[in-house]
């Protein structure tokens, strides 16, 4: 018999330090406990299975379960008619919707039972293009009440990036609105379907929610309205019996090279992981309101709007809009209006709002709120103070916690009132979770005070499981630079007292505004401009966005207008990628810095976009060192 998840919380620094310990002497028994309090239809015949080497994890082996009877059956008998979520509008005058455990209950079954009648299996893919509305949550769990298995892509995705990860994992059906509002902004999202779908011979339904009102091309057939389908449905459906590695979901994320990669989680793990990390690291209690401002086409709204804040049985606000409209106190309106205890945005936001300063703050009462979360990229001591000082009033404990798209759940990061913070610092492990610095040479960097790269030595429940359709690109990318370690990507240091704080990205992969983007991939669109010969792409540091885009593009010495030009590439890239992708800066070229071997010297580039010009390193291994002079002249 499950017993209330409300136990697995940790109450004191004593109690994390003891917890913590018995994580890493015996893990197997350590998540067996904790596992133990959730509803399984089938127990596991064993914990932990896993091999860093050829890339082989399970967790809670042949255990069998449904996600969404923990996220929604188990609550109903004690809150069937208390709030899962309150909906909060990109228009400020718009009434909030209210959904409670029950209507949550009601409305993923229906439309469970209209994925059903598209004759979607388990194991089938469904993707889901929608704004930030409570459907995009029923959505996702609508899918894993009949396993079948969601890939969540942001709406803010172009058709071309759509249809690529549409085609990637052969989605059968696609859940959509006629469109979606971004502060003042409207986008025609089923348009962007319609065009995507044209190279995606998979699908074979398309649900279409009205939400805008925007005229839609209805391709019979093919594209369904849902008010015509969805309310008429029954509201029971029997959840699907899921093993605890069955796949749950697909979710699309940048890498140094190549196109986008599925990372897959599967449905025991997560499930455990992200409840656990969830109530440990916010510290909810009933009553609480939590607001996480992410997008659910993000692994942030996955793990921390959908499913640990169900799993736990909290209250949460789903917000449709952006923090600057309709001006730059909507989200402290929010906190006031809903009396928000948990606030969880990324630093770019905070950033921005400083800029916009504090008379957009003060005219809100932000005493409802208890603690802060930090969460994307690394936050700069700057922010960080500024958000303790003026949104936290220096009573709430701030939470930056540092984790990815492959991690699952969050792995890094102080427990809200128990773990001390430092500003910048996401401070410890959560139990179960093993990080280790190591050199250039995989040697492990032992002690305090130093630097290196993160790795972490021992698999958590959550923890990615392959790349869709793809497993060697796994054992390549996380599993191979260094031997028997998951090796993360970013740069790290520890401090005197063991805490970690996140450096950055050591590969090529920029993060700008909190959005994994590869430079590659940036390159590959800008690279579909007919007049672009070549280009190189790379991240320098940006005020608000942490880092900015800077493009070197190589176009022959004739003709265009290089405004003109800049605005083509510009679309060139919002057409391939989408808007998230956009260069700041695109500086035009005759050559780029190229060892004899070819290849392109980014160390020099990165100097030059960060204004680092006194000092380039050495240039005696370039082919032609008179580019980087030209380039160094023509800087932006
Ligand atoms: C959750 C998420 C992952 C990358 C990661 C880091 C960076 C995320 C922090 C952070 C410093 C943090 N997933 N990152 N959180 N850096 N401090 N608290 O963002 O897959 O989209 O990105 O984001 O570089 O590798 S993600």
């Amino acid at each position: 018999m499950a017993n209330s998840v409300t136990m697995l919380k940790i109450k004191t620094f004593a109690d994390y330090q003891n917890e913590y310990k018995q994580s890493v002497e015996n893990p197997e028994a350590f998540w067996e406990e904790k596992a133990s309090h959730f509803t399984w239809r089938k127990k596991w015949d064993k914990v932990l299975n896993w091999n860093f080497k050829d890339y082989d994890v399970k967790w809670f082996v042949n255990g069998k379960l449904n996600i969404t009877e923990n996220c929604i059956d188990r609550h109903l008998p004690t809150k069937g008619n208390e709030t899962a979520f309150v909906w909060e509008s990109n228009f400020e005058d718009k009434p909030n919707r209210v959904i409670t455990y029950q209507q949550l209950h009601d409305e993923v079954c229906r439309l469970a039972n209209v994925l059903k009648s598209f004759g979607v299996k388990k194991g089938d893919r469904v993707c889901i293009y929608l704004p930030m509305i409570p459907e995009a949550v029923f959505s996702m769990l609508a899918c894993a009440r009949i396993g079948a298995v969601h890939s969540v892509v942001f709406a803010g995705f172009s058709a071309a990036s759509l249809s690529s990860r549409i085609q990637d994992s052969d989605c059968k059906v696609v859940l959509t609105s006629d469109g979606s509002y971004r502060g003042d902004k409207t986008i025609n999202l089923k348009s962007v379907v319609d065009e995507a779908l044209e190279t995606c011979a998979s699908v074979t339904n398309v649900l279409v929610y009205k939400h805008t009102g925007a005229s839609v091309n209805i391709l019979s057939g093919r594209d369904i309205w849902w008010h015509d389908v969805v309310p008429q449905s029954s509201d029971r459906y029997e959840a699907e019996t899921m093993d605890s590695e069955d796949m749950l979901f697909i979710l699309y994320t940048s890498g140094s090279t190549g196109k986008p990669k599925g990372v897959v989680h599967t449905c025991g793990g997560y499930m455990v992981y992200t409840c656990y990390s969830f109530l440990n690291v916010f510290q909810y209690n009933p009553g609480d309101i939590y607001w996480c401002t992410a997008d659910v086409g993000w692994i942030t709204g996955h793990s921390y709007i959908t499913y640990g804040p169900l799993l736990a049985g909290a209250t949460s606000v789903i917000f449709e809009g952006v923090p600057t409209f309709p001006d730059a106190g909507r989200f402290w309106k929010v906190v006031d209006k809903h009396k928000v205890t948990h606030f969880y945005t990324a630093p770019t936001a905070i950033r921005a709002l400083e800029a916009a300063g504090l008379n957009y703050v003060s005219p809100y009462n932000l005493s409802s709120l208890k603690v802060l979360g930090s969460v994307g990229e690394p936050i700069n001591e700057e922010a960080w103070h500024w958000y303790n000082k003026n949104i936290g009033k220096e009573k709430c404990p701030i939470v930056d916690t540092w984790w990815q798209t492959e991690t699952g759940g969050i792995l890094i990061s102080p427990l809200a009132g128990i773990t001390k913070t430092k500003p910048s610092f996401a401070t410890l492990p959560l139990p179960g979770v093993q990080p280790l610095l190591v050199d250039e040479k995989g040697n492990e960097i032992t002690g305090n005070n130093v630097e290196g790269n993160l790795c972490i030595k021992f698999p958590w429940p959550s923890i990615i499981r392959t790349t869709f359709g793809d497993h060697e690109r796994c054992k390549q990318t996380y599993f191979s630079t260094y031997n028997n370690l998951y090796f993360t990507g970013d740069g790290c240091k520890r401090d005197e007292n063991g805490y970690y704080r996140i450096t950055g990205r050591v590969d090529d992969v920029m993060n700008v505004s909190g959005h994994r983007i590869g430079t590659a991939e940036v390159e590959s669109a800008i690279n579909m401009h007919a007049d672009v010969v070549e280009s190189a792409v790379v991240g320098y540091p940006h005020d608000i966005k942490g880092q900015g885009i800077y493009a070197y593009v190589i176009v022959p010495s004739t003709q265009k207008n290089h405004d003109i030009l800049r605005k083509e590439i510009i679309a060139e890239v919002n057409k391939v990628i989408g808007p998230i992708a956009k260069p700041d800066k695109i500086q035009i070229v005759s050559g780029l810095p190229k060892t004899r071997s070819g290849k392109i010297m980014r160390r020099i580039l990165r100097k030059v976009a960060e204004g680092e010009i006194s000092n380039l390193g050495d240039t005696s291994t370039l082919l032609d060192p008179a580019v980087v002079e030209e380039i160094v002249k023509t800087r932006l």
